[in-house]
């Protein structure tokens, strides 16, 4: 067992037994002229998970613990998207439409790839979500289950919306999940700063809060 200095007590963790899981880091929430940026959000504000999650990643693979990825997007037929979710914002170029990187949030295009600088490869599962939690209509828990995983290590972005969403569900699924704080992020600084403290807060009501340095210091024994 490893033990991570974490927020509000160390996370102690096999690494056998837990996953990695990386979400959205989609062209579509990190770079101009995708869904993020069409909400009205300044793109550039996530980008400063990128280079600590390619560490964490990097380390991660090589000791040979298991990786996931998620996307969040839609069929390209539109069956999976409800209505409420398709008409929220009243935006004029919105999910499914054409976007400069393709339909937006839409399975297959441009904009719903991962990052260049976080690509999967072989062997990583990526899960393809319709909503904000990975485990909602997703494998998911099945591909955990198969893999005997018992832990997460949790990031990608938003912090307070698809990173939330994963923790709780997974929390109530039974599964302990640390956050790397510096390895997720948020359009919104308050969000970034207050999702995180309210994931650790009652005595780890979600989970663990630590930076990456603090995982990385526990892979280096
Ligand atoms: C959002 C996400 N913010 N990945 N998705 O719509 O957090």
């Amino acid at each position: 067992m490893l033990t991570v200095k974490a927020t509000p007590y160390d996370f102690t963790f096999d690494p056998t037994n837990t996953a990695l899981v990386i979400i959205d880091m989609q062209r579509d929430f990190l770079e101009p002229g995708g869904f993020g940026e069409l909400l009205g959000n300044d793109v550039s504000q996530l980008r400063t998970a990128i280079a600590p999650l390619q560490t964490v990643l990097n380390t991660v693979r090589a000791k040979q613990m298991m990786v996931i990825h998620t996307r969040e997007g839609h069929r390209p037929d539109l069956a999976d998207l409800p209505e409420a979710k398709r008409t929220r914002g009243n935006l004029s170029c919105g999910i499914g439409d054409a976007g400069p990187m393709g339909r937006i949030l839409i399975r297959g295009e441009a904009g719903h790839e991962i990052i260049d600088e976080l690509k999967p490869i072989a062997g990583e599962p990526i899960i393809d979500k319709p909503g904000k939690g990975s485990f909602h209509a997703t494998d998911l828990e099945s591909i955990l289950k198969n893999h005997n995983i018992k832990q997460l290590i949790v990031t990608g972005v938003t912090t307070e919306v698809c990173v939330h969403t994963t923790v709780r569900e997974a929390n109530d699924r039974g599964y302990e999940c640390l956050v790397l704080s510096d390895c997720v992020a948020s359009y919104f600084p308050e969000f970034q700063a207050v999702g995180l403290k309210m994931i650790a807060a009652q005595g780890g009501i979600f989970g663990w809060v630590a930076p990456s340095s603090a995982l990385l210091e526990a892979l280096s024994i």
